[in-house]
Formats: structure tokens, C-alpha cells, sequence
């Protein structure tokens, strides 16, 4: 039902599961869609398609996660659809007739400054939206990092792990190796309570990019069958951190990892707003979630986490439309 909402342009899995053409990148080395993208999984999954003992999902140019936090205390969307289900999987539901690529399913805050949430608790929250989405043939990931949460929201239909805890826990790394499905590794420096209170880098890219490869390789080793990675926009990080990851973007996603970049809504973005005042609240971030987005599509990220699934669908749209314009030959003889 649901992958009939994957039909436009940009290239994501679902336009690639039903068949919607492919577009080749421009010439002058912007690579809005010249990559190809893959995540393995270890069984059938919607959009797959089988290679030897894997099951593989490709896309091409920046594919969407939308999110769906189910916490009364999320930085952006908190309150929303705490203790309330049904909207939470009407709202996940939402954001994949519009185009996500997976619809990311959270029961605890990692904002700053927030509490951890017991295993119990979390679980009663993300287990009916997980299986209600699941039912309705939605691509779920499920945002943990806890491997009995990831555990149980794999077992109720999840298809992707997606741990801010970087996969540091062997038992999430065996989590995803016994169910065959690929994670999210996430750098953060330190813990959501205290993260933010005095990060230190001494070469910010070099040590974010050393920690995630090694993580992917551990993974690797343990059996799980792909991982995407990700700089952790926020977690542990300044402004000026943000930027130097954002920047490094083509760096980053050269390893042959798909790079996953979150700063949907994000502090840095009130903070970068600003103008001498306090910057915009989160629900008022989405001018700066694109243009970071936009950014960071251009340089090979694979696949973008955001609040505003319609929006960046599209903004990506526009953008990748412009590809080739002015370079083709007859505009340049002119
Ligand atoms: N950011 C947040 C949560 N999960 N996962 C990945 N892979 N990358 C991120 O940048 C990331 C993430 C924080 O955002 P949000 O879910 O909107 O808020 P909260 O943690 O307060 O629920």
C-alpha cells in the first residue's frame, strides 16, 4: 500500500522500488545524484532486492528519514504524540506518502540536558507505533540506545537500528547481527545529560571520522550487514564543531559508508540565526534545517533525518532539477 507514495524524482529507495527514473549527476562535480547508495540487509525487506546472501536497498542523490518522536520532552516535537499512538503512526504515516525513506521511531530525548528514560517506559512507548507503522508497510528505524528496546522494536517490525550511542554496546552490535538489520552509527562526545557543556576537539573531522570507521568496522566484524554513519550534528559538539563536520561532508561520506546527517530543527541553527536576539524557536528552524540540508546533500550525504519530510522532498526536487542547467553544451557555446 504504502510504496505507491514512493513515485517522484530524487532518486530515494522507494522511487527506485517502483521504478522511477534515474538521473545522472551534473557535470562540474556537483554529486546530487551521480552516487549510488546501498544498505544491506540480512532478510527481505520492502524495496530490497536479493544479492547472493543479502538483501540490498539502492538509491540514489539524498533519501529522507522522517521523524517521530513519541516523549513528552523532545526538543523539537516533544508532547506531540506522547501517550497517543494512533497520531503518532497517522503522523509516520504522513511523512511516507511523502516520501521518507524510513520513518524514524524515538521514546527517549537525547536533547541536551536530557534524563535517560527507563527500558519499560520507553518500550511502552515506541511498541504500537513501531507495529503500527510496520503493519501499514512503513520502513521503520528505531531510534535507541538501548539493545533490549532495539530488540523488541525489531521484533515488532523495525528494519533499522539507529543507535546515538554509536554501537559502542556489543550488545546492539549482536542485535542487528541476529536480526540482519543495518544501524545508524552515531558519534556523540560524552552523554545527552552533559554533552553539551564544554565539548573539546583537538581535530574535530579527524577524530569524529576515526571513531565512526572504527565503530563501522566493529560492526562490520560482528556480523551486522551495513551501517550508515553519521557526525552527530549536536551531540557533543559547538556551532563551530557543527560547521567544521558540515563542511567536511564530502570527506566524510568518502569512505564508502552512506553518511547520514541530522541537524533538522537544531540549536546551531537559532544560534547561526540569531542577529544579536535569541534565533528562531525549533518549530520556526525549517528555513536553516534546508539550507544545512541542501548542503550537505550536495556533498554526498546519503540520507538526510528531518522533521519537515514534504519540505526537503521538496527542496532536494528543485534543487536536483537545477543539475546540468547552464553546463549543457548548447548553453555554454551561448
Ligand atoms: N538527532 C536526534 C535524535 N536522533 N539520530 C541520528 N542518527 N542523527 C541525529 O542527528 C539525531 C538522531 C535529536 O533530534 P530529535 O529526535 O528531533 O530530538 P530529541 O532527541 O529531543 O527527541
Amino acid at each position: 500500500m504504502a510504496e505507491g507514495a514512493h513515485v517522484d524524482a530524487g532518486g530515494s529507495p522507494g522511487a527506485q522500488a517502483t521504478g522511477a527514473r534515474e538521473r545522472t549527476g551534473a557535470p562540474g562535480g556537483a554529486s546530487w545524484a551521480s552516487e549510488g547508495h546501498r544498505l544491506a540487509f540480512g532478510r527481505a525487506v520492502q524495496g530490497t532486492e536479493r544479492e547472493g546472501d543479502v538483501w540490498v536497498l539502492r538509491w540514489r542523490a539524498a533519501a529522507l528519514m522522517g521523524i517521530v518522536n513519541v516523549t513528552p520532552d523532545s526538543f523539537s516535537d516533544g508532547g506531540r504524540f506522547a501517550g497517543d499512538p494512533g497520531a503518532a503512526v497517522e503522523a509516520g504515516l504522513a511523512q511516507w506518502h511523502e516520501g521518507a525513506a524510513f520513518v524514524d521511531v524515538g521514546g527517549e530525548s537525547t536533547r541536551p540536558g536530557a534524563e535517560p528514560v527507563a527500558e519499560s517506559e520507553e518500550l511502552r512507548r515506541v511498541l504500537p507505533v513501531v507495529a503500527g507503522l510496520a503493519e501499514l508497510g512503513v520502513r521503520v528505524s528505531i531510534d535507541t540506545v538501548k539493545p533490549a528496546v532495539a530488540d523488541e522494536a525489531v521484533k515488532a517490525g523495525a528494519c533499522l537500528v539507529n543507535d546515538v550511542g554509536g554501537l559502542a554496546e556489543p550488545a546492539m552490535r549482536a542485535v542487528c547481527a541476529d536480526h540482519g538489520v543495518p544501524a545508524v552509527v552515531v558519534h556523540m562526545q560524552g552523554e545527552p545529560r552533559t554533552m553539551q557543556r564544554a565539548p573539546r576537539y583537538g581535530d574535530v573531522v579527524g577524530e569524529v571520522e576515526r571513531a565512526l570507521l572504527e565503530r563501522a568496522g566493529e560492526a562490520r566484524d560482528d556480523g551486522v550487514p551495513s551501517v550508515l554513519i553519521d557526525p552527530g550534528i549536536g551531540f557533543g559538539k559547538t556551532v563551530e564543531h557543527n560547521l567544521a563536520l558540515l563542511a567536511a561532508t564530502r570527506r566524510l561520506a568518502g569512505h564508502g559508508l552512506p553518511l547520514l546527517v541530522g541537524a533538522s530543527r537544531k540549536r546551531m541553527i537559532a544560534r547561526l540565526a540569531a542577529a544579536g536576539g535569541e534565533g528562531p524557536e525549533p518549530h520556526q528552524r525549517l528555513p536553516g534545517s534546508l539550507a544545512l540540508h541542501l548542503f550537505a546533500a550536495a556533498r554526498g550525504a546519503a540520507m538526510l533525518r528531518v522533521h519537515d519530510v514534504a519540505a526537503h522532498r521538496q527542496a532536494l526536487a528543485v534543487r536536483a532539477a537545477l543539475d546540468g542547467v547552464g553546463t549543457a553544451p548548447e548553453a555554454s557555446r551561448g
